[in-house]
């Protein structure tokens, strides 16, 4: 499956950012800007070198040293061009030592710095790579920056102060970390909005999906990658994971638990796909969790990860929608057209991937091999894959895109299911948000 999206995209998409795998040509999106940066080349780089495919992985080192370049008018996001980019470099560079890898992180981590240039220091969701002008979303609550965004840095900030010795990165994010610190958080959880001129609370909604949801796994992420010494984070996480459990997971008549969103004081009883990777984060903080409730967390990213099987079982093609619902009736259905799409997203065979680490459940594998085999069957094209726009009709139709984090997460952490735990070993590598593997900083 890797080999058919990479020499499609090698093919049809070289150099453009994605690939229409039906149109067969370059495909983007204004996450990346306007220009040309390879996003599904630098996303797939580790992706490659771990399944072995070593003259994939050298064109793409090739592509990189003599074609990346980040000198461009282009607008980006702060964020994606963070867990994609510079995590896809970092990663790129500590298994293979290539150089070129380190560079270009570099190059390109000195080119979003303009972004924190507020008045408060959490930085824009959009910088222009050439001016340094940043700006925020037009849809983030009265002109906010998104907790999701500014809040999962950390880890890729840290080995770039790390690999350089120059603190700035280091400190940027670190000042992110004291001024939410300090601010007071309603019933004890984080919204999702923050607004980076006057430093106060956007909208009061919370989400552990689309929004939120990388800020919590970058807590907890930034104490294992410290090799547990940085408890300031670990703190955060066990406080901010309590007010969670409180106030967003319930469980719905048929018992599944399930994560809903907290809007202005209401839950609205909705899980996101994206939301599915918390059963992963849940059973990977169990370990040196509070008043040894270890166990307690691993069954809850057990419960998690039944949820979003169930969620994919009760569709017609065996693929979870975009969200679903467990409200008067419904459990783990889409109700709504625009939440039936399936774009390729990796959480719920990430959430399995751990979850098989954690227990050797082989019931974990078995999911993760449907899951596999629905993509091959409904989302392969000849010319790549692509992501279906029904997972309801038995007669989908395609969005035409072959998203980048395919080949970075969804691939890889089939792949990983399937393979030893020695092949990076959770001791020894945290996984970014994004699936770049870095290791912990002993
Ligand atoms: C990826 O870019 C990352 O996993 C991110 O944290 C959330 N969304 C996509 C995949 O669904």
């Amino acid at each position: 499956m890797m080999k058919h999206a990479w020499d499609n995209y090698r093919q049809y998409g070289w150099g453009h950012n994605e690939l229409k795998p039906i149109a067969r040509k370059g495909h983007s999106t204004n996450i990346f800007g306007n220009s040309q940066l390879g996003a599904t080349i630098v996303d797939a780089l580790d992706t490659l070198y771990i399944m072995g495919l070593h003259d994939e992985f050298r064109e793409g080192q090739e592509w990189i040293d003599k074609n990346l370049d980040f000198s461009v008018n282009s607008e980006v996001s702060v964020f994606e061009v963070n867990i994609r980019f510079i995590g896809g470099l970092l990663a790129a560079y500590y298994l293979s030592g290539q150089e070129v890898f380190k560079i270009k992180a570099v190059q390109l981590a000195g080119k979003l710095l303009p972004a924190f240039n507020t008045p408060t220091g959490i930085p824009w969701a959009m910088v222009n790579l050439k001016s340094g002008v940043g700006r925020n979303w037009g849809w983030a609550s009265a002109g906010s920056s998104i907790l999701a965004e500014f809040g999962t840095l950390h880890m890729e900030f840290v080995h770039l102060s790390y690999l350089t010795g120059d603190p700035v990165y280091y400190n940027k994010v670190m000042h992110i970390r004291k001024l939410l610190q300090k601010m007071d958080r309603p019933n004890g959880l984080y919204p999702n909005y923050l607004n980076p001129r006057t430093g106060r609370w956007g909208q009061h909604h919370t989400s552990v999906g689309g929004l939120g949801d990388s800020f919590y796994e970058y807590l907890l992420k930034a104490w294992l990658m410290s090799d547990k010494m940085d408890t300031e984070a670990r703190k955060m996480y066990d406080d901010a994971i309590e007010a969670i459990e409180k106030h967003l997971i319930r469980k719905s008549n048929g018992g599944l638990t399930f994560i809903g969103e907290w809007k202005n004081g209401h839950l609205e009883r909705k899980m996101g796909h994206l939301t599915c990777f918390a059963g992963g984060m849940f059973a990977l903080g169990a370990d040196g969790s509070r008043d040894d409730k270890a166990g307690h967390y691993l069954q809850l990213g057990a419960e998690i990860a039944h949820t979003c099987h169930e969620s994919y079982d009760r569709t017609t093609l065996k693929l979870g929608p975009e969200a679903f619902k467990f409200d008067g009736g419904v459990e783990a259905v889409a109700v709504r057209q625009n939440e039936k799409y399936y774009i390729l997203r990796p959480e719920v065979i990430e959430t399995y991937w751990y979850m098989w680490r954690f227990t050797h459940d082989p019931k974990y594998r078995q999911w993760g091999w449907e899951a596999a085999q629905a993509i091959d069957k409904y989302c392969r094209v000849s010319g790549g894959f692509s992501g279906v726009k029904d997972v309801y009709s038995s007669s989908p139709t395609y969005d035409d895109v072959q998203q980048s984090f395919f080949l970075a997460e969804t691939l890889k952490y089939l792949y990983l299911l399937f393979s030893n735990d020695d092949l990076l070993p959770l001791d020894n590598w945290v996984f970014n948000t994004e699936a770049h593997p870095l290791p912990v900083l002993h």
